[in-house]
């Protein structure tokens, strides 16, 4: 655990923190996408232990290590928690101040540099491993969490990490019940990043069924951003080191890249990551050139992943030593 970690657990005032850091280091004069960052993750591990136990099952996220991203010309944090751990036994619960607290200390760290804060429930369309049917408590949960975000501009609202597996009409339903829900609290000025399911995959958004019923999510702001996720690797899951070939990201993205732009919609890239190896730096370079170059529709790609636990985890973006953060990030970095 590193100091500013202990900062955070040791309560001390966020604001503080966030004025001590106070800055947006990053030119953006030869930005080619407009957002380009990293998951933060870890307060949502030891998913299956509720409430769990800060510093044991999970924990929170190294301030410093934030500030390094965005010096390093890093724009957005996708922030992984669980709704569990935020609103306990109960959609329609109140938040758990200590967690609320702590995420409210990284948010306010992070949008104060002058970076994009994404909210995001990790939890694939369910509570307590339970599939989401109640979509007014869905919209309950959203409500009161945007309620304590809707005066920072610079937060974006992610509906849920990767819906799978559910009905399709159930996961339109939910999306727009949070559309709803932020909405309804004043924040009107945020991006809402919807998710679809079968794990919200870019090159089967067209044959998922999420390209039929997606498109029709509604947003009195008119600021929806459509999240996607594409890994690389054979069955797309993220969960091997290499990559199919080195045009296989850009080749993963066209359907998606044709439906945004049939449908006048805008899209992001919230996970993406390959392995250490010439294969995948190659197509890692292909596809992000490619968002640059479709950047009318694709707003931006989001690493997956940072965060102080990872340890020697393939994909590991975290300094110093991560593996991606030593061998992707340089080779990389002048394409975003
Ligand atoms: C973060 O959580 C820890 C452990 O639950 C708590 O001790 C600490 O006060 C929290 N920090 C903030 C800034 O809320
Ligand atoms: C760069 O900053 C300007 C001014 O804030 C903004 O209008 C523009 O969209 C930004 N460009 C990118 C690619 O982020
Ligand atoms: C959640 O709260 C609602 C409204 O108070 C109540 O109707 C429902 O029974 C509660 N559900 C559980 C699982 O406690
Ligand atoms: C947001 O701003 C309003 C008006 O200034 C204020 O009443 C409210 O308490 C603020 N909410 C938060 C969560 O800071
Ligand atoms: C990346 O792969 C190369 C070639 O296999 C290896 O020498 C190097 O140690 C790896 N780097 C990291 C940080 O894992
Ligand atoms: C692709 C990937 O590594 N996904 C992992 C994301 O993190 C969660 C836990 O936070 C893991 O369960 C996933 O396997």
């Amino acid at each position: 655990m590193k100091l500013s970690t202990l900062f955070v657990a040791a309560g001390l005032a966020s604001s503080t923190l966030a004025r001590t850091f106070a800055r947006a280091p990053y030119a953006n004069t030869t930005r080619k996408l407009k957002w380009f960052g990293i998951n933060e993750s870890g307060a949502e591990f030891g998913d299956t232990v509720f409430p769990g136990v800060y510093g044991k099952d999970y924990t929170w996220y190294d301030l410093d290590t934030i500030d390094t991203f965005i010096s390093s010309g890093m724009n957005m944090f996708r922030i992984n928690f669980l709704m569990e751990r935020l609103i306990p036994n109960n959609l329609t619960g109140t938040p758990d101040p200590t967690y609320l607290s702590n995420l409210t200390a990284v948010v306010n760290h992070i949008t104060t540099a002058g970076a994009y804060a994404m909210i995001q429930p990790h939890n694939y369309g369910r509570y307590y491993s339970d599939i989401i049917t109640d979509v007014a408590g869905f919209k309950a949960w959203w409500t009161t969490v945007a309620t304590h975000f809707a005066n920072d501009t610079m937060v974006v609202f992610d509906v849920n990490n990767e819906f799978h597996d559910m009905d399709q009409a159930l996961v339109v339903q939910l999306n727009q019940a949070a559309i709803d829900g932020i909405r309804s609290t004043g924040a009107t000025s945020q991006y809402i990043t919807p998710e679809g399911n079968s794990w919200t995959g870019a090159w089967t958004w067209t044959t998922s069924g999420n390209s039929d019923t997606m498109g029709a999510l509604t947003d009195p702001a008119d600021k929806l951003v459509y999240q996607m996720h594409q890994y690389l690797d054979s069955d797309g899951s993220g969960t091997h080191e290499e990559c199919v070939s080195a045009t296989i990201f850009s080749e993963r993205l066209k359907d998606a890249t044709a439906w945004l732009r049939e449908n006048k919609k805008v899209g992001l890239i919230g996970e993406f990551a390959g392995g250490n190896n010439t294969q995948c730096v190659e197509a890692l370079k292909d596809g992000l050139g490619y968002l640059g170059e479709n950047g009318d529709v694709w707003w931006g790609a989001l690493w997956w992943a940072a965060g102080p636990w990872w340890a020697d985890y393939m994909y590991s973006m975290e300094p110093p030593s991560g593996t991606a953060w030593e061998v992707v990030w340089p080779e990389i970095k002048g394409l975003i």
